[in-house]
């Protein structure tokens, strides 16, 4: 071990007092000012997972997506663009709060018999938050203890997982920005030629003041046509406030500056380009297409592709509690597709969905994407009928294998299966509307003195301690026509989230409102 430059690399980013870290659902996130020290530390731990898999590229990523400007995060991630395994969870805290930072890294490199030599390279982007240069400073400066550093600069989250995945397969893509737009912009072109539309696909898109603004823009073809609002990254304090699809999901209310024709569609990303939710108004009112909406979209779109061209595979849509009732009972009812359930959180959502030949999982905050089996990918790409309606939808569905970012959820790539999806079944925004109502359905949030005595099972729909709180939520939920109601802890704020649904919005606020009284 470098013992040396460790002491003398981490003297450079003293551990803040009186605060401990937990890498969480979303890596660690908190105040920005208060993560040097952290993300330094995120970058050493980086550098030894890549030893640990003998010098495959580890991506770290600077970021803390829909939460106000002043906060920051990160987290690591794995070679094919997964989460950090769990396993390694408790390590990144370990080194996080830790009073002997060598003493701690040696007890690592010792439990998991890592060689450090073998540590290689780490790429790390950023979002457009005012703290996040000095965060990517204190990054790489952790990465350069054991292993080599490739900054990228700003980037949202899926470009990040993009790079990190085909650094290590080059068959995936270019390892470059260049090589993610590429891919996406030549797959979207070419679906539109197959299926000869002309008209360019067109969207007005709420950027959230992030990272996705400069990022759309970098993308152009003649066959799309995409303006771009709350865009303005410069003005720091702006990122996330009043727009973006987190504030139009939460208040199921139009982000500012956006003020729509009746039957356009619009769409929201969130600070990190990694969620995008869709509306559009009828007579002035909102109708909000979010995450349920695009998970059903893109599964019926794609089984229709399937029967045309005669594949049998298996699909899947993992939903996790947050699903509205009514998306459900139509996955099952109509599209008759199974539905998996588990805990919020994309590694949880995406290891389920790879238990198919497709698995499509969307959360309803509109984080999400759709995943192809290998195996499948193969088969769609080997089988070859003469039957032009078969060829085309056999091309097609190999070609949304590429707009479709199959690391992590991606908001550009969604934007463009959603579009396409659409166009393709010529299908109005309004169309899509209709295809299940929803019910009214209410989100809440409560401060608790202590978030973590509440403990969850059967994907957090149902509380197992404190003990006899789950019984008293049934008793009340009994009483409401359709009412579905739970409570979890929150993993990325220092909070405990009530959900609650009912047949009317009257019942929905209603019974939300007495779970909630339960918490006092
Ligand atoms: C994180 C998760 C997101 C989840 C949210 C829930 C990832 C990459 N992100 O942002 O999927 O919906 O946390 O937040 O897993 P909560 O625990 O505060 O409700
Ligand atoms: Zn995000």
């Amino acid at each position: 071990m470098t013992k040396d430059t460790l002491s003398a690399a981490s003297a450079r980013h003293p551990k803040p007092p009186n605060t401990t870290f937990a890498y969480g659902t979303a890596g660690f996130r908190t105040l920005g000012s208060l993560l040097d020290s952290t993300v330094f530390r995120v970058g050493v731990l980086a550098a030894l997972r890549s030893a640990k898999l003998r010098g495959k590229t580890i991506g770290v990523m600077i970021t803390a997506s829909h939460n106000p400007p002043q906060d920051n995060g990160v987290k690591v991630v794995d070679p094919l663009g997964e989460m950090l395994p769990q396993l390694w969870e408790p390590y990144a805290t370990q080194l996080a709060n830790s009073d002997n930072l060598e003493d701690d890294v040696r007890d690592i490199v010792a439990r998991e018999k890592i060689d450090v030599a073998q540590a290689g390279l780490v790429v790390v982007g950023m979002d457009t938050r005012e703290t996040s240069p000095q965060l990517l400073r204190a990054a790489v400066d952790g990465i350069e203890v054991f292993g080599r550093a490739k900054s990228f600069g700003e980037l949202t989250t899926p470009q990040l997982h993009y790079l990190v995945r085909s650094h290590n397969d080059p068959g995936f893509g270019e390892p470059s920005e260049k090589g993610y737009n590429k891919k996406i912009v030549s797959a979207v072109e070419e679906i539109l030629r197959l299926w000869n539309v002309s008209e360019p696909l067109e969207i007005t898109v709420d950027a959230a003041n992030g990272v996705g603004a400069p990022k759309l823009r970098n993308l152009s073809s003649d066959l799309f046509n995409i303006s771009v609002v709350n865009s303005n990254t410069q003005d720091k304090s702006a990122l996330n406030v009043e727009c973006g699809a987190d504030y139009v999901k939460t208040n199921q209310k139009l982000p500012a500056n956006v003020q729509p024709r009746d039957h356009q569609l619009y769409s929201s990303f969130d600070g990190d380009a990694d969620r995008v939710v869709f509306y559009y108004t009828d007579n002035s009112r909102f109708q909000l297409l979010d995450g349920d909406r695009i998970a059903t979209l893109l599964a019926s779109f794609i089984n229709k592709l399937l029967q045309q061209a005669k594949v049998e595979a298996k699909m899947g849509i993992i939903q996790t509690a947050y699903a509205n009732g009514d998306s459900t009972k139509y996955i099952q009812e109509t599209l008759q597709i199974p539905v998996d359930f588990t805990p919020t959180g994309v590694k949880h959502l995406h290891h389920k969905a790879q238990e198919y030949d497709i698995g499509v999982y969307f959360e309803a905050n509109g984080h999400g994407t759709v995943l192809f089996s290998e195996k499948l990918i193969s088969k769609l790409k080997c089988t070859h009928t003469g039957l032009p309606e078969e060829e085309r939808a056999l091309k097609t569905l190999v070609l949304l294998t590429e707009v479709i970012n199959q690391t992590v959820g991606d908001s550009i790539s969604d934007l463009f299966a959603v579009l396409l999806a659409l166009r393709i079944q010529n299908k109005t925004c309004v169309d899509w509307g209709k295809d299940y109502t929803e019910l009214p359905n209410k989100l809440f949030k409560v401060i608790v003195k202590d978030r973590f005595v509440f403990k969850t099972t059967d994907a957090e729909r149902r509380l197992v301690e404190p003990a006899g709180l789950q019984a008293k939520i049934d008793a009340l939920v009994a009483a409401y026509v359709r009412g579905r109601s739970f409570v979890r802890a929150s993993g990325t704020e220092n909070a405990v989230r009530v959900y609650s649904e009912a047949a009317s919005a009257a019942d929905c606020a209603d019974l939300g409102a007495r779970v909630c009284q339960l918490l006092e």
